[in-house]
């Protein structure tokens, strides 16, 4: 069986690693010539998987990596794994998977099977997918198969893989649904078949929206928190003892990464469509995206009470990369941050061991090398709080600090400092 994927980024490449694992002839295309030729000469560019996993799979026939797509022509299986942001205007911009399936179309064939893994709204497959695939004179369900998968890689998570997180498959048609689950049998332990592929579709929208909703909800319990004079970050490790019904949410500068503040939109966009309004969508995004300029008004607020301002003190945050650990940068609210303090006026600086240069409204940075101290600082602001950075450091040297992750929770600050926290 001769399964292609197309997109080898952190989701599509290991997934291309367990379908060859299985024993499966597996053909990976992407459009960076780079990606391709890398993992040709077993060279990995993903945090997860070390060299010696693709090394051995090229070595031995079982991995291939093509920037052309008649491969397809002969393949088996496609699984789509190509990016779905969203456009300046808000929208989902879809545009890869059309690109994708363009390239599947002319060379579909009796038998083949095509998997949607992108996270896209509802009716992706169905009002887009299937129509141009539908355009060969195939029938779904009988002559070729389609369904939707939702990715669910988590970069950087060392307990959950590919092979051991559940799969969710949903087919256009139930031999669509039984095709995709008996390939993805190969790659995965666990799969979930559900009834349609506008279902998996929803039950990826509801994984992430679940989060988004949540952290704006306790972002906004800390903006109250702090106007009642209650510590946020008490509150919920109390509630945490609660043994049921209640899973803790952090409240921090805003929501980062190319998937929690992306994939709701793309419901409430969908919903919006058809005229209606996902209120809490809505809501929960408001919220969050209002959390660089809370955070930013209250280090003014710090600086205030030292008797400075904004303008022309010296800020150090500490932590680019949207979550901890990781180097994407991607919607980090960090940026915003950084922004909002650059244009009042503050003379910026930022410290981060995986991201050694960025640009914030076209003025670029290199990252501060935090051995030279922090006491030249007015102010540094944890944003995004690395497992690296030194936090007794940072307490003993920094004479403000403002912590918007309680990462100092039990670190004694140091004669001189003073900490605000979130
Ligand atoms: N965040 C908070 N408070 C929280 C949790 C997260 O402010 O309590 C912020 C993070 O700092 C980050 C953003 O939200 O800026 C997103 O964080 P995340 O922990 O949700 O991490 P992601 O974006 O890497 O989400 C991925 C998702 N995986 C997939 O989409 C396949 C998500 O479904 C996972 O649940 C999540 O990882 C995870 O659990 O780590």
């Amino acid at each position: 069986m001769v399964v292609t994927v197309i997109g080898l980024g952190y989701v599509g490449l290991p997934l291309c690693i367990e379908f060859a694992r299985s024993g499966l002839t597996v053909v990976g295309i992407d459009v960076d010539p780079e990606r391709v030729r890398r993992v040709n000469e077993g060279e990995s560019y993903i945090l997860d998987i070390p060299d010696a996993a693709i090394q051995e799979l090229v070595r031995s026939g079982h991995l291939t990596a093509t920037t052309g797509f008649d491969v397809l022509s002969t393949a088996d299986a496609v699984c789509i794994c190509v990016p779905t942001p969203l456009r300046k205007s808000q929208d989902p911009d879809i545009s890869y998977i059309v690109s994708a399936v363009d390239e599947i179309q002319p060379r579909i064939h009796p038998g083949m099977l095509i998997v949607l893994e992108s996270t896209t709204y509802p009716g992706t497959t169905e009002e887009l997918v299937l129509p141009r695939l539908s355009e060969s004179g195939l029938e779904v369900g009988r002559d070729f198969f389609l369904a939707f998968s939702p990715e669910r890689v988590d970069p950087a998570n060392t307990r959950f893989g590919t092979r051991n997180t559940p799969k969710v498959i949903g087919g256009v048609t139930p031999q669509c649904t039984e095709k995709a689950t008996a390939l993805y049998r190969h790659a995965v332990d666990t799969v979930v078949p559900v009834k349609s592929a506008r279902a998996a579709e929803m039950v990826k929208l509801l994984e992430n929206t679940f989060r988004a909703i949540n952290i704006g909800m306790v972002n906004e319990l800390a903006i109250m928190c702090e106007r009642l004079g209650v510590d946020v970050w008490e509150v919920i490790e109390a509630a945490k003892t609660k043994p049921f019904g209640f899973m803790a949410f952090y409240p921090g500068p805003g929501l980062g990464g190319h998937c929690i503040p992306i994939d709701p939109l793309y419901l409430s966009w969908k919903l919006k469509t058809i005229n209606y309004t996902a209120r809490f969508i809505e809501l929960a995004s408001a919220v969050n995206s209002s959390m660089p300029e809370y955070v930013v008004g209250r280090i003014h607020e710090a600086l205030d009470q030292c008797q400075r301002s904004l303008k022309g003190s010296r800020i150090l945050v500490l932590g680019i990369a949207y979550k901890p650990d990781v180097s994407d940068t991607r919607e980090s609210p960090a940026l915003d941050i950084m922004g909002l303090l650059q244009k009042r006026g503050a003379e910026v600086s930022y410290a981060d061991p995986y991201v050694p240069h960025i640009e914030v409204l076209g003025q670029r940075y290199e990252a501060y090398d935090l051995s030279r101290g922090l006491e030249s600082f007015d102010c540094v602001a944890i944003v995004t709080h690395h497992a690296r950075f030194d936090y007794h450091q940072i307490a003993r040297e920094a004479r403000l600090v403002f912590d918007s992750r309680n990462a100092l929770q039990g670190v004694p600050p140091g004669p001189g400092c003073r900490i605000i926290t979130l």
